[in-house]
């Protein structure tokens, strides 16, 4: 069994290529599900594979948002290779064993992170059993664990790029150009018990401009993996290049908005100025959900953010007190309020249990990080995570705790390390009571949300640019009516349990209804009650224990009946 680091994948090594060349059959999965629930696999229902229910709004129980996404990584690596390729994403055990056995798999790839170690190992196993000839690899964050080639049985660990590692081992150019595949960033999603309906071009296109982050902040996994401080992979180097990515994904998925999956993407100042130059060009009014640090987004002005079509934003605020380099010289609160102000949707990322934490002092960190009022807040625990220097310094320090399973290692448990001054069981109370606190004083964040809208609308409505003015006419023509709808119902939710901030949702649902067109103030009335019963109904079923999983999808690429 070999591992293969980001180093070696540098060098082609005949020895490592698949004896088929492309003509080798793959099979790339991802991990098992169910996944929220709690069994012997490493699923847990606190870990579901949903990224709002997970992390961020989970303390907001009806209004939470859900959704699912896909594994991107997979999916990348499937459409730049040229062997007949099935991606099996979501698969149950059964639904695995079945794929196995269905078609003669020369190779079997799986994708996982950390958390997900023993279904990896599982499907190790499965694989032996049920397709013996097949050469197992292993790829994705999971790569990071120390002594991962003792605990899985696989012929090829591959850490860091895929692509470049996939292509070298079925024998094909790993310098071709990247093809991007056409991704819809979110699927079955759901908000106040009801599933929205899935209309083609409604849904942000994901486009993964590149992998890693030069920042290399000290617990950062993706920034450690990918190469740490001062590297990462770039699959588009210039804005000209996104654009044409972009306008490709524009035509074949009918979408104009975008998620864009950069852990930094505002940091490469050149790239987004030249998109900006490309989209003006061609009039095209894109909106753009994006991540950046608070250092990268200072860099721009407000207007040039706005016209890049910057809709969303997630912005790691840590501590004012942490001292990383991302954040020097950012008052983020301020920040935040102008980001807001222009129709900017900020999504704050605050971590608990940094080094200066006490149980003194985090009540009142967690209080500065709700005072932001974010759009959406994620709160995650300060987590070594295997790969990382803060890992390695912990490990060296010997800080780590020897006996926490990894499917609990996944930042929204306890932690995994000895803190100088907060208890393992009292990391999971600060955190938990940050989600409740951001809950309760700032409302449901679907009420933030449309507040943030109708500020950019006011603000831009009467824009000289064209592309800006069409972005905010565009999303209030299509939301205003379901947001005064889901206003109402907020607002009557509310009453009993916050009157301050049903009152807040009141002034705004008023707001709304003087800026929307006829029809969209008469939808509330109809709507509205219906929200609200549906929002009653799935407080119920949640307080009943209802969890949410992704469908299994199967896809097949150059593929040739054997
Ligand atoms: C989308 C996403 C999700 C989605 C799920 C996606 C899915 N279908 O699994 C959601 C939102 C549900 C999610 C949930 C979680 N996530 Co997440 N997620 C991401 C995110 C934002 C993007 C992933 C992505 O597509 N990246 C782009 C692709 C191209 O990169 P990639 O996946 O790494 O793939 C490349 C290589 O790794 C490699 N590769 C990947 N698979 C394979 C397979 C083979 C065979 C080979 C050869 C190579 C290979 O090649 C690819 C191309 O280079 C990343 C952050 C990030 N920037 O990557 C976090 C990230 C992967 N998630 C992470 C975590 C911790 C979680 C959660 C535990 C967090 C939590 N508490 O909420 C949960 C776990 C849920 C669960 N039960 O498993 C961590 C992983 C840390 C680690 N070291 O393991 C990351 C890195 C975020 C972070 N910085 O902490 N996540
Ligand atoms: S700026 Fe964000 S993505 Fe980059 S290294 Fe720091 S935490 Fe990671």
């Amino acid at each position: 069994m070999e591992i293969h680091s980001v180093g070696e994948e540098l060098r082609p090594n005949s020895r490592q290529q698949h004896p088929k060349g492309a003509r080798a059959r793959i099979l790339l999965s991802s991990v098992f599900g169910p996944y929220a629930q709690d069994d012997e696999f490493g699923s847990r229902s606190i870990n579901p594979m949903e990224l709002y229910h997970n992390q961020v709004t989970r303390a907001q129980g009806s209004f939470s948002l859900r959704m699912f996404h896909r594994s991107w990584g997979i999916m990348l690596i499937q459409a730049n290779i040229s062997a007949p390729c099935t991606v099996l994403d979501f698969p149950t055990r059964d639904d695995f064993a079945r794929e196995l056995t269905a078609h003669r798999y020369d190779i079997v790839g799986i994708s996982s992170i950390i958390v997900n170690v023993s279904k990896v190992r599982e499907m190790c196993r499965m694989t032996r059993r049920l397709s013996p000839h097949s050469e197992i690899v292993v790829g994705g964050h999971v790569a990071a664990i120390p002594g991962i080639e003792t605990m899985i049985d696989a012929d090829h660990i591959v850490r860091g790029e895929g692509v470049s590692w996939m292509r070298r081992y079925l024998g094909e150019d790993e310098s071709k150009p990247i093809r991007h595949p056409a991704i819809v960033s979110g699927m079955q999603t759901r908000i106040m018990g009801i599933r929205l309906p899935e209309r083609e071009g409604a849904t942000a296109a994901t486009i993964i401009p590149s992998v890693g982050c030069p920042m290399g902040c000290n617990f950062c996994t993706t920034s450690a993996f990918f190469g740490g401080k001062g590297k990462f992979v770039n699959f588009f180097e210039t804005g000209d290049e996104l654009f044409d990515v972009m306008q490709q994904m524009e035509s074949e998925l009918k979408v104009q908005s975008f998620f864009v999956m950069d852990e930094n993407f505002l940091l490469h100042r050149e790239r987004a100025m030249r998109l900006l130059e490309r989209m003006k060009q061609a009039g095209k009014s894109w909106t753009m959900s994006v991540f950046a640090s608070a250092n990268a987004v200072r860099k721009y002005s407000m207007q040039e953010l706005v016209e890049v079509g910057v809709s969303w934003l997630w912005m790691g605020l840590e501590s004012p007190r942490a001292g990383y380099t991302k954040l020097q010289g950012a008052d983020t609160r301020e920040l935040t309020r102008e980001l807001r102000e222009h129709g900017i949707r900020v999504q704050g990322s605050t971590i608990i249990g940094l080094e200066h934490h006490t149980p003194e002092n985090i009540i009142a960190e967690i209080e500065h990080a709700v005072s932001h009022d974010t759009d959406f807040h994620q709160f995650m625990l300060y987590t070594p995570v295997p790969g990382t220097p803060l890992y390695q310094q912990m490990a060296q320090e010997g800080r780590m705790l020897g006996d926490v399973d990894y499917a609990d290692v996944h930042g929204q448990f306890k932690f995994n390390f000895k803190h100088a001054a907060i208890s393992r069981e009292d990391s999971k109370r600060f955190l938990d009571w940050a989600f409740w606190r951001d809950f309760e004083l700032n409302g449901p964040s679907l009420y933030r949300i449309a507040r943030t809208l109708l500020c950019g609308w006011q603000r831009y409505k009467d824009w000289p640019d064209a592309r800006v003015r069409e972005r905010f006419a565009r999303e209030m023509g299509r939301l205003s009516g379901v947001y005064g709808s889901a206003l109402w119902a907020m607002e009557h939710e509310f009453k009993k349990v916050n009157r301050r901030v049903s009152e807040q949702i009141r002034a705004l649902r008023k707001e709304f209804k003087t800026e929307s067109s006829m029809a969209s103030r008469m939808l509330p009335a109809a709507l509205g009650p219906v929200l609200l019963w549906t929002t009653r109904r799935e407080s119920r079923r949640l307080a009943r224990g209802k969890t949410y999983e992704p469908p299994t999808i199967l896809e097949r690429s150059n593929w040739v009946e054997a």
